[in-house]
């Protein structure tokens, strides 16, 4: 196998002595002279138009300099949002959304939505003249709930989005499903809520853009997963030609998704920028994000799973409501693309018909969030086979073996043309069942019992699609100057993933030098390389691998020069640790030798498909039927992502994602007020954050089956946390809860829900 750790690295992360001693420089960190303040007005209803919108007094304050309304922004021809649902659905449907002028004209779709920008000296006198813009609305009915958007007697949102559906489309096979459940010996049938959330990086969001008039070019600093889909998004927001939006990021403290797009905000700080001839510097304050950095998830799944006499699967039918918010944000695609890939999971089930319904609504618009439909899917089908497995029963793990898509069957292509690489699910299931001891359960339960508390196992078994990506390669530039040092230039960018340390190691390993040679670039100002940002954890499998790819260009570009001062042929050189030598000479040419007057420069590229990281992870919890409130008590993973690049930035990774994942099953969710549209968890003080004792020692195990997609033989793990836990924690709290009669409510699972479920169904 090709052991991409065998330099011996230690795994520490190159980057953190930086960023733990308060040396990065996050997007607020960003100053320059002369720059003013932005400070936006938002919307506080959620559905009405705007009747005047009175700027004269607020533009009269102190250190005001200018104020931009839906006027401005509909001048400047900023209306068109850019959105990826560019799937064709049913009866060759194309994605309907309502325009967005980057300022709301005319009418106001959420709570939140920016209706003006304030420009001041300072960001004091911006927020307070902002007090003094006078909107006057008039109130629209508003519906916040995905459902009932869908219903007849709807409000009607939008005339561009008849019916509130912006898209519907099907999948699979209609007719074989209901023939397949004709013949069933069981249906389970179940409504599976992903609830909505909000992501909440540590970072907020922050801009500043600075106009140059004689280039016509666009200098800003914002947080980014990379700068690709950023640019390539804001320039058809607003036409500006790619070439003119440059883009200079530095440290960017967490994205989950979030942070790939353009946002409208940086389009309206554009306009200001170059109506006023300054720069000009906005940056969020959390309740700010709580209602404008996208959300994730809300995804409903209505179930069905047809099993025969045998506990085998026979045919899955599935009806998706997407609900993507008041736009169609960039990020939509993956939630139809993901879950469609992934939708029969880790089974043999032979056959599938699946609905999507993506419907408007009144609320902040949703985008990718670490799984983006991933850990939706995971979690439907889990919900249904753990269900099946109770209704029949039989137990969990043994109806997964019953099922599983055997390993002799890969590569595998699923009713819905996912094409799955490889996989040991059964391997993986063993080490679990194992490493958990699943058949200890029972003497557990017993044991929590005597002290009053009821205990439940959970178990889930995933898989998910990691690697392709929407660019049409991934390229990196390696450099090897005349000290010696190479570096690495790329155009994904790291929100906390460790980029600089394990594309670092990728390099060092094959170069066989140490790791402080080598320096990552990561969307270097003005770059035109192409390739993948940050997302859907395909930057190892995708910039990786070409980080590997551009140093193996190098040695070879490498031999052809050293074969000149050796005075021999280029195939008569040998690499190694750092030198070119040659049974021919007695001469030695080292790297940076190659590099003396000139900076050598090498472009490399790479298009891989999707690889497929899977695993099983088993969680035991224990609530106390006292309070309600419920204790994770042992937690393991198994999971397979190829070879491994980094353990302990890997397991890293697993744990955050465990954690995410935990956050929505146990508190996160975003909440509004169904008569009004209001939102009613703004704030920490109403929004759960989870906190990383929520999961006390997770233990994992590896099981990797080396990707052949990937010339390093990686797979993606950023997300698999994630898209194994939510399943798996919702499914030992349903456990135990089912072994007293009582019914597990959905998500959140908080104490006050949970207490409930367990005293309503006592009393
Ligand atoms: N890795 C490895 N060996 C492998 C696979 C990955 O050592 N076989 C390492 C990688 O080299 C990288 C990290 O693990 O340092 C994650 O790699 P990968 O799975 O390729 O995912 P990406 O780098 O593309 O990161 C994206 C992924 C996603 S989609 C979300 S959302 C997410 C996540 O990463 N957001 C994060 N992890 C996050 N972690 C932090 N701290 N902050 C976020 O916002």
């Amino acid at each position: 196998m090709n052991d991409q750790s065998h330099q011996h690295h230690d795994g520490r992360r190159v980057e953190d002595l930086r960023l733990i001693t308060g040396a990065g420089k996050y997007a607020s960190d960003w100053t320059t002279s002369g720059q003013l303040y932005g400070y936006f007005v938002r919307s506080d209803r959620a559905h009405a138009e705007i009747v005047a919108v009175d700027t004269k007094p607020a533009a009269a304050f102190p250190g005001v300099k200018q104020i931009f309304t839906g006027e401005d922004a509909v001048r400047a021809g900023y209306t068109r949002a850019p959105h990826t649902m560019q799937f064709i659905g049913k009866n060759g449907m194309k994605a309907r959304a309502p325009e967005r002028p980057v300022l709301a004209h005319r009418k106001v779709r959420f709570v939140g939505e920016a209706v003006a920008l304030v420009v001041a000296d300072t960001p004091g006198a911006a927020e307070d003249a902002a007090e003094l813009v006078a909107i006057e609305y008039r109130d629209l009915p508003s519906v916040t709930d995905p459902e009932g958007a869908l219903a007849v007697d709807a409000p009607q949102l939008s005339d561009e989005v008849p019916g509130n559906l912006a898209w519907e489309s099907e999948v699979g096979d209609e007719q074989a499903v209901a023939a397949a459940f004709a013949r069933a010996h069981h249906v389970t049938r179940a409504k599976i809520v992903s609830t909505r959330v909000a992501p909440n990086p540590m970072e907020p969001r922050a801009c500043l853009v600075a106009y140059d008039a004689p280039t016509q070019t666009y200098l800003i600093h914002s947080p980014m997963q990379g700068i690709t889909t950023l640019r390539g998004q804001l320039s058809s927001y607003t036409k500006v030609p790619q070439e003119k939006l440059v883009f200079e990021v530095g440290d960017v403290g967490g994205g989950f998704g979030q942070r790939s797009g353009a946002y409208p905000e940086y389009a309206a700080l554009m306009i200001a920028a170059n109506a006023l001839g300054a720069p000009v510097k906005w940056v969020s304050r959390r309740s700010e994000g709580l209602l404008t950095d996208t959300h994730g998830r809300n995804m409903i799944a209505h179930g069905q799973l047809a099993l025969d006499r045998e506990g085998k699967f026979l045919a899955m039918r599935i009806d998706w409501i997407v609900d993507l918010g008041a736009y169609l944000s960039p990020g939509a695609q993956g939630h139809v693309r993901n879950t469609t890939n992934c939708m029969t999971g880790v089974y043999q089930i032979p056959a599938l018909y699946a609905t999507y319904r993506i419907p408007i609504t009144n609320t902040t618009p949703i985008g990718a969030y670490r799984g983006a439909g991933r850990p939706d899917i995971a979690y439907a089908v889990e919900s249904l086979v753990n269900q099946a497995a109770a209704e029949l029963g039989i137990d969990a793990a043994e109806l997964r073996r019953r099922n599983f898509i055997p390993p002799a069957a890969f590569p595998y292509t699923s009713p819905t043309g996912g094409s799955y690489e490889n996989a040991d699910m059964p391997g993986v299931l063993e080490k679990a069942l194992a490493l958990a001891d699943w058949k200890g359960f029972e003497a557990r339960r017993v044991q929590s019992k005597r002290v009053g508390k009821l205990r439940g196992i959970g178990i889930s078994t995933v898989i998910e699609n990691t690697g392709l990506g929407n660019a049409p390669v991934d390229e990196v530039e390696i450099q090897l100057d005349a000290g010696g040092t190479v570096s690495v230039l790329n155009v994904a960018k790291a929100q906390g993933q460790g980029h600089e340390t394990t594309f670092a190691q990728i390099v060092a390993n094959a170069l066989q030098i140490p790791l402080e040679r080598i320096k990552i670039v990561q969307c270097a100002p003005g770059t035109t390389l192409r390739g993948n940002g940050t997302g859907g954890s395909r930057s190892t499998v995708g910039a990786g691998s070409v980080c590997h790819i551009a140093a193996q260009k190098l040695i070879e570009e490498g031999k052809r020069l050293a074969a000149l001062e050796l005075h021999v042929e280029p195939s008569q050189v040998d690499y190694g640790n750092g030198e070119f030598t040659s049974g021919e000479s007695d001469r030695i040419v080292r790297l940076a030798d190659l590099a003396q007057g000139n900076t050598l420069r090498y472009k490399a590229e790479g298009k891989f498909g999707s690889t497929y990281p899977n695993g099983c992870h088993i969680a035991e919890i224990e609530i106390d039927p006292d309070t309600g409130k419920t204790e994770v008590v042992s937690y393991c993973a198994v999971d397979d992502i190829g070879v491994v690049v980094n353990h302990t930035i890997v397991e890293g990774q697993l744990h955050g994602g465990v954690v995410q994942g935990a956050g929505q099953v146990f508190g996160e969710k975003v909440i509004y007020d169904a008569e009004t549209g209001q939102p009613l968890t703004a704030s920490f003080m109403d929004y759960y954050m989870p906190r990383a004792g929520l999961i006390p020692g997770i233990r994992g195990e590896e099981h990797p089956t080396q990707s052949k997609v990937s010339p390093l033989g990686v797979k993606g793990v950023g997300e698999s946390g994630c898209t194994a836990s939510i399943p798996v924690l919702v499914g030992a709290v349903h456990d135990a809860l089912c072994r007293v009669g009582v019914k597990c409510p959905d998500m959140p699972l908080t104490p006050a829900k949970v207490w409930r479920a367990i005293n309503g169904a006592t009393a």
